[in-house]
């Protein structure tokens, strides 16, 4: 029996669905899956149902939650694992996927998700080259610090900071940035995950008439 609903929008465009339905599945929770087809921006059918009026928006056990991050804590909560164990390793995954929920605005603005868009070289403005210069950098010193004994930030199994920087990953698969050797290969690490690679598969049967130009040619 279904314990709540997730509501997402077009998997092949929604960042931060991606960053909901992720923690909700590494948590098993039980919920019904609402996909909503993005109008890109102001969508009314997800203006109807989510307080926040963006997806994702999770039920779940009379919980309502609105923000990506949100949910990751939230399903953190049931599923302690998807944040280290140890209190200095967990505060810097809290920083890093804070860090990721308030910024990196450029990054996103001039490379939007579009998970099956193959163009190298496009959306690289001095903006978006200096957040991934960040972004970079801190999984470096993420994966040198604490990732001992994994491919992901923090080691063996994908957790919430891994989740907050997947659709990070899929704009880099598209864009190919020039990146460091370790970062292409945490990429590469995340594109493999079997959850990852399930909303792929799911992205890859939605209606054709629910692809936006603006987001499979521009910019
Ligand atoms: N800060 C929010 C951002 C959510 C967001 O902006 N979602 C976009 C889709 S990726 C959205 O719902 N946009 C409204 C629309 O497209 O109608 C979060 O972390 O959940």
């Amino acid at each position: 029996m279904s314990d709540g609903r997730l509501y997402i929008g077009t998997r092949r465009y929604s960042s931060w669905s991606m960053r909901g339905w992720l923690p909700v599945r590494l948590a098993n929770l039980e919920v019904e899956q609402i996909v909503i087809q993005l109008a890109g921006g102001n969508t009314p059918a997800v203006k109807a149902v989510a307080p926040g009026g963006t997806v994702p928006y999770l039920e779940h056990r009379g919980a309502k939650i609105w923000e990506s991050l949100a949910i990751c804590e939230y399903c953190a909560e049931l599923f302690p694992a998807l944040w280290p164990s140890d209190a200095i390793a967990r505060a810097h995954a809290r920083s890093i996927a804070a860090e990721m929920h308030a910024g990196f605005r450029e990054l996103r603005m001039a490379m939007p998700m579009s998970l099956f868009r193959n163009a190298p070289g496009a959306g690289h403005t001095p903006g978006a080259l200096a957040d991934i210069a960040r972004i970079d950098a801190l999984w470096r010193d993420t994966r040198a610090r604490f990732g001992a004994g994994g491919p992901f930030l923090f080691g063996a199994a994908l957790g919430n900071a891994d989740v907050m920087y997947a659709p990070v990953v899929a704009r880099f698969l598209s864009y190919r940035p020039q990146l460091s050797a370790e970062a292409q290969a945490y990429c590469a690490s995340v594109r493999a995950h079997p959850l990852v690679s399930a909303w792929y598969d799911d992205a890859a049967k939605e209606p054709a008439s629910w692809r936006l130009p603006q987001y499979e040619t521009a910019p």
